[in-house]
């Protein structure tokens, strides 16, 4: 089931809390598929070696303040940045684990009280509910994952796992926060794959993943973020 010649790579994101393990499950995820004769690299979210990825990283640090949508927009730009090299990679049948994506982007500024209007409510017109759509406008001609893994952990074992680096999101209180938007956007729109987050259960890698990457269903085109209508 290795990489043959005409297949792309696919794209793998990890989704959590701060300390829900993502850094972990990916260096253990990396060595299965290689084992399984795919090329493969680690990425992350924000890419805090760009201009872009230097303002966020500033920001994070408390050395520097920001407009709630700035830096929302700012961690949207720094995805572009990246765009065309991952296309590039995906198409040359490299595969892209990748720590953090679009879901931090809606999980983590939704928390922050970003009003919803603008960040993108869809309404259901059936139902007259309103729900957030899982891709906000500025996401929209990103490239969609092929599989999204939540690692679910209650934030307060998250914390007690120690090693908050001190940075500006890293707070319980704030965590809780994220912990349930990401709920909102898992409940909503975005049919993720969710994991149990402790480490106590993790065997090679996420669950979930083995099995589906080495063939994964995707259509060997790569898609894009869709418009909301
Ligand atoms: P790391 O600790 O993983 O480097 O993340 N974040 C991340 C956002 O608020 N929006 C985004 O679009 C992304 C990708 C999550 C640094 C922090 O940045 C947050 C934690």
């Amino acid at each position: 089931n290795g990489h043959n010649g005409n297949s792309r790579g696919a794209l793998i994101v990890l989704e959590g809390l701060d300390r829900s393990g993502k850094t972990s499950q990916s260096s253990r995820l990396l060595p299965y598929l290689e084992g399984l004769g795919l090329s493969v690299e680690l990425w992350r979210f924000p890419d805090r070696n760009t201009y872009v990825g230097e303002m966020i990283s500033s920001y994070l640090a408390n050395k520097s303040q920001l407009d709630d949508r700035t830096i929302h927009l700012l961690f949207s730009a720094n995805r572009w940045e990246k765009r065309s090299l991952m296309e590039t990679k995906l198409r040359s049948g490299t595969t892209l684990i990748v720590d953090r994506y679009s879901y931090s982007g809606v999980a983590f500024s939704s928390a922050k009280g970003l009003d919803i209007e603008w960040c993108k409510v869809k309404t259901c017109l059936s139902c007259y509910k309103h729900e957030i759509s899982f891709v906000q406008a500025p996401e929209m001609g990103l490239l969609a994952p092929d599989l999204v893994v939540y690692l679910d952990i209650p934030p307060e074992k998250a914390a007690e796992r120690g090693g908050y680096g001190g940075e500006r999101y890293e707070q319980l209180e704030f965590q809780r926060k994220v912990a349930e938007h990401y709920k909102i956007l898992h409940d909503t729109t975005w049919k993720g794959h969710c994991v149990d987050a402790p480490l106590e259960h993790a065997t090679g890698r996420p669950d979930t993943v083995d099995g589906l990457i080495p063939s994964h269903p995707a259509c060997y085109t790569i898609k894009v973020f869709p418009p909301f209508f």
